[in-house]
């Protein structure tokens, strides 16, 4: 019997949205560290779907029940899709994101407003006891700032930019940017796959 949710991250931004999102659903939503679950995974794979495949896999074998994890990043077209799937790892993992942001503002100077589309992907997986695993996608598409604006949410959020909303997502009250970011749309999907397993 299927009776919680262990949400495989690390990052505590990701899961204050995660908890948002999943607000509606029936099973207890926990995190790793509220699972009492520790683990180092080496996300190895080529797309954001294996990676969050891989990371939901390993915290299922640690947890026994069903783990949902999510594997996400910003796709800068001027850059051929850097950082991509190595956006938490893009310039050092300890890296502030003042400074990762900054260098990205840096590395598109002088390009115009139309050639700095961007886009926010998020690959959700679950991993099931019996070895199933299920994966959605969402994304977001904006631009690169030309300067770090807001303090809500996190990571890339402050250069995010959104012209249809005249802000960035870091502007955005929490509940709006869930209702149209890349992790709210395939978390969604996601809770539709679940209820139609019965979940
Ligand atoms: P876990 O693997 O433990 O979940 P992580 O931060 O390492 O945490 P990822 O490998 O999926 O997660 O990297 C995602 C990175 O992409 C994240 O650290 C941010 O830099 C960026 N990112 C993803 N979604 C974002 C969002 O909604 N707003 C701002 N930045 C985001």
């Amino acid at each position: 019997m299927i009776d919680k949710i262990v949400f495989a991250t690390g990052n505590e931004g990701k899961m204050r949205e995660v908890r948002l999102i999943l607000e509606d659903i029936s099973l207890p939503v926990l995190s790793m560290k509220e699972a009492g679950i520790e683990a180092e995974i080496e996300e190895n794979g080529k797309t954001f779907e294996e990676n969050a495949a891989i990371k939901a896999k390993a915290v299922q074998k640690l947890s026994g029940g069903l783990v949902l994890a999510d594997d996400s990043g910003l796709e800068i077209d001027y850059l051929n899709g850097e950082p991509g799937i190595y956006s938490a790892r893009y310039m050092g993992e300890d890296t502030s994101y003042r400074v990762k942001n900054q260098n990205l503002i840096d590395r598109l100077a002088g390009v115009k407003d139309e050639d700095r589309t961007a886009r926010f992907v998020c690959a959700i997986a679950a991993a099931f006891p019996n070895g199933e695993v299920l994966t959605t996608r969402g994304t977001i598409e904006g631009r690169i700032g030309y300067e770090e604006k807001g303090t809500n949410g996190f990571g890339y959020d402050p250069i995010f930019y959104l012209p249809e909303y005249g802000c960035s997502t870091a502007e955005l009250e929490p509940s709006e940017k869930n209702s149209i970011s890349h992790r709210g749309r395939a978390l969604r999907l996601m809770r539709e796959l679940l209820k139609e397993r019965g979940l």
